[in-house]
C-alpha cells in the first residue's frame, strides 16, 4: 500500500482495494435477514462523521461529556501509570478527546508517535494534519481501515503502547463479536501496553432514551445517513424520510437499539446487488445496539480475552466509565 504523507505524518489506507469494501456483502446479508439489519460502521461517511460531531454537542448526549470530564481529571495518572510513548487510537473520529491524553504524555516527556485509525479518511487526513501542527515533533502514523478487520496491518509497536477505545464504541458490538474483539485486541498487545476503554454504564433507561431521542432530530439524521449512504454506494432507491428514527433501552439486554421504521409498505432496488428489499408497513431495520456496561460486565469481558482490569475512573455521576487494563500474566 503506497503510504501518502501530509507533513510529517504518514497515512496508509487499507480500505482502497476493491475487495476491502464489504459494504455491499454486509447490507446484503443484513437486510435479507427476517430481522433486518445494518452494521453501525456505515453511518461515518463524511456527513455521518460530522452529525456524530453534532451529537456530541446536543443537551441530551451526556457520553461524550462525561468521558471528557473524566479525562480531564485523570489523564495525567494514566500518563504516569502508564509510560506510553505512543497512543494508538482505535476509531479515533475527530480526536477531541484524545488531545488531553496527548497534552498529558507530552508534559510526562514520554510522547513520540500518535497512530490513529479510522474508516473515515477524512477524519484521518484532518486529524493527522492538525496533530503534527499542535505537537511539534509528534509522529503521526494514520490508518484508513477497519479496526474488525485490519488490527493486524499496524505499524509495530516502538515503546510501551497505549492503546485507546473512546466514546463508548466498544458497545456497538454485539456480545460474541465484543468478546472476539478484545480478544484481538489482547493479541496485539505486548505486556508494557495498556488499554484505555470508555464504556457508557447502566443507568436510568429514560436518561439513556434521551440521549438517543435528541430534541433537535441530529441522532436521527445521524441514524437515517446510513440510507443515504447505501443509495450513493450501491445505487439503492431508499426515501430516508419514508423512515421514522426509533430508539429504545433494550432493559433484557441492557442495550440501546436504533432502528428505521418504514412508514409505509414498498420495495427498495438495491442496484449494485440486483436486490429488492421488500418493507412491511412498520417493519424496522437494526442499524445500531449500543451496549451499557455494569463494573461486572466489564470486568467479564476483558477476562474473557485475556485482559486483566487495573483501574477504573469514573465521573461524579458514575454516567461513564474510562478504564485501564493490561495483557494478564501467565501465573
Ligand atoms: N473516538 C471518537 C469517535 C467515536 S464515533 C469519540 O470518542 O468521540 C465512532 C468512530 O469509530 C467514528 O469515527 C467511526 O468512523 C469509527 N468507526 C466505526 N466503526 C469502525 C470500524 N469498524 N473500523 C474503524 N473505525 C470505525
Ligand atoms: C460511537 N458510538 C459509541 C455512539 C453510541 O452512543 O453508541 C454512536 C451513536 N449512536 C447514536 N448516537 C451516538
Amino acid at each position: 500500500m503506497e503510504p501518502l504523507s501530509v507533513q510529517e505524518a504518514v497515512i496508509v489506507n487499507q480500505m482502497l482495494d476493491v475487495e476491502e469494501s464489504m459494504l455491499g456483502p454486509d447490507v446484503l446479508d443484513g437486510l435479507t435477514r427476517t430481522q433486518k439489519e445494518l452494521p453501525p460502521k456505515y453511518f461515518y461517511d463524511a456527513r455521518g462523521a460530522e452529525l456524530f460531531d453534532q451529537i456530541c454537542d446536543v443537551p441530551e448526549y451526556y457520553p461524550t461529556r462525561c468521558e471528557r470530564a473524566i479525562l480531564n481529571q485523570y489523564a495525567a495518572d494514566i500518563a504516569e501509570r502508564t509510560g506510553a510513548s505512543e497512543l494508538l487510537e482505535l476509531g479515533s473520529g475527530t480526536a477531541s478527546k484524545t488531545r488531553v491524553l496527548l497534552t498529558a504524555m507530552d508534559d510526562a516527556g514520554t510522547l513520540r508517535r500518535y497512530l490513529p485509525v479510522d474508516v473515515t479518511d477524512d477524519m484521518i487526513l484532518r486529524t493527522a494534519a492538525e496533530l503534527v501542527q499542535e505537537y511539534p515533533g509528534l509522529q503521526v502514523h494514520g490508518t484508513v481501515g477497519d479496526f474488525e478487520r485490519h488490527l493486524g496491518r499496524f505499524p509495530a509497536p516502538e515503546g510501551p503502547r497505549l492503546i485507546v477505545f473512546l466514546g463508548g464504541t466498544i458497545g456497538n458490538f454485539a456480545p460474541a463479536s465484543r468478546r472476539r474483539f478484545l480478544k484481538a485486541v489482547a493479541r496485539m498487545m505486548c505486556p508494557e501496553d495498556t488499554l484505555l476503554l470508555g464504556t457508557d454504564l447502566v443507568k436510568a433507561p429514560a436518561v439513556i432514551e434521551a440521549a438517543y431521542n435528541d430534541a433537535q432530530g441530529v441522532t436521527a439524521a445521524f441514524n437515517r445517513n446510513v440510507l443515504h449512504v447505501i443509495n450513493r454506494e450501491l445505487g439503492a432507491d431508499f426515501d430516508p424520510g419514508g423512515f421514522d428514527h426509533v430508539a429504545f433501552f433494550n432493559r433484557e439486554e441492557e442495550w440501546i437499539e436504533m432502528r428505521l421504521r418504514a412508514q409505509r409498505a414498498h420495495t427498495v432496488h438495491i442496484g449494485a446487488l440486483e436486490l429488492d428489499v421488500e418493507f412491511a408497513e412498520g417493519e424496522d431495520i437494526r442499524t445500531e445496539i449500543s451496549a451499557k456496561f455494569t463494573r461486572e460486565r466489564l470486568a467479564a469481558d476483558l477476562a474473557s480475552a485475556g485482559l486483566e482490569l487495573q483501574t477504573v475512573y469514573t465521573d461524579a455521576d458514575e454516567r461513564f466509565a474510562v478504564s485501564l487494563s493490561r495483557v494478564k500474566r501467565a501465573t
